[in-house]
């Protein structure tokens, strides 16, 4: 019999799990997330993301959050509480995540996910668009917090659910920085003119970064837009192929930017990809697609959400993983960070 010890540092901890409704996992620790959205295809075992270290985890939950830390890393959920309006909630809840990540001594972002109720909805007070209001609380946080934008943005999604539950804002952080990729493509987020809003966005195009086991390339949420216009409105077929251009744009820079002697990144390698789909309807020509333009073992899912600008009909995120040394090809849908 091994001691409790012993198999605490053989057995992998969960630091966080993404997963959906319908696809529960229990994961002993860390926390497990659900996206309030719905699975429109995918291989049954692929909704899961999880990210595992060999190492002790700490978990702590409470109402409206759950924070998973260990030696080096952070993983979690904050909910937005909208009271006081979304672009106030948006903030707190962002400041709340700096406070968290200062404390835990993992101060630098690596990844968000983020899921709003109606992102496309106007807001009765102020007029404008959720998704806006979502921003101005961002931007508010970072400036309040004096982080840089341009070096300190993480990896981003944001997206629309039904479901009149919270927003979420879900995260991964570090000790160490990510490196942020933008496109060469496209106008970098923040940077966006205003017609899309008072505030812009604050996100990256993707962000490299090391972990004990693994180099990661996390490839934000990527649409049909080239500068900083929506390309192909009403057009999915056209969407799909100006996203994966931009999604191939992305691997390039990052490709060139990696670490000297660090394996190429590769969607057919081992990568997650999510294809977020605002009508379910177009789930046979994106999956006809995305089959043409992978030929390997990664994990792909459909999901039904809405996409943060209304003219977007989808949008595709992607993690793309290499183990570094001769460790082996995890393609297990919980992998070691
Ligand atoms: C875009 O390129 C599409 O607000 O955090 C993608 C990824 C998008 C992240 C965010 C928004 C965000 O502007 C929308």
């Amino acid at each position: 019999m091994p001691s409790p010890e012993t198999r605490r540092g053989a057995v992998p901890s969960p630091l966080g799990v993404i997963t959906l409704p319908d696809r529960p996992v229990s994961a002993g620790q860390g926390c497990v997330v659900q996206l309030p959205l719905e699975w429109l295809a995918g291989k049954p075992g692929d909704a899961a993301e999880g990210f595992l270290l060999d190492q002790e985890v700490e978990t702590k939950t409470g109402v409206g959050h759950c924070l998973a830390t260990s030696r080096g890393f952070s993983f979690g959920v904050i909910e937005l509480d909208e009271q006081a309006g979304l672009a106030d909630g948006t903030e707190r809840a962002y400041r709340q995540l700096f406070d968290l990540l200062e404390q835990s001594n993992t101060p630098h972002l690596w990844r968000v996910w983020q899921y709003l109720p109606a992102i496309n909805a106007d807001d009765p007070e102020t007029g404008l668009e959720r998704y806006r209001l979502f921003n101005q609380g961002r931007a508010a946080a970072f400036s309040a917090t004096g982080r840089d934008v341009a070096t300190s943005a993480p990896a981003a999604c944001a997206l629309g659910s039904d479901e009149g539950g919270s927003g979420r804002l879900i995260f991964l952080a570090a000790n160490t920085p990510a490196t942020p990729i933008e496109n060469p493509r496209q106008v970098s987020a923040y940077r966006y003119p205003p017609n899309y809003g008072p505030k812009s966005p604050i996100f990256a195009r993707a962000a490299i970064a090391r972990g004990p086991v693994h180099d990661w390339l996390f490839i934000s949420g990527t649409a049909s837009i080239t500068g900083h216009a929506t390309r192909h409105v009403g057009d999915i077929h056209a969407q799909i192929d100006e996203t994966l251009a931009n999604l191939e744009a992305v691997r390039q820079v990052a490709n060139a930017e990696r670490t000297a002697g660090s394996a190429a990144f590769d969607f057919d390698a081992s990568a997650l990809i999510r294809v977020y789909l605002r009508h379910p309807q177009d789930l046979e020509p994106a999956r006809e697609r995305l089959t043409q333009w992978l030929s390997g073992p990664s994990q792909v899912m459909f999901l039904r959400a809405d996409i943060c600008r209304a003219d977007l009909l989808v949008e595709i995120e992607a993690t793309l993983r290499q183990p570094r040394g001769n460790d082996v090809v995890e393609h297990a849908p919980w992998t070691h960070l």
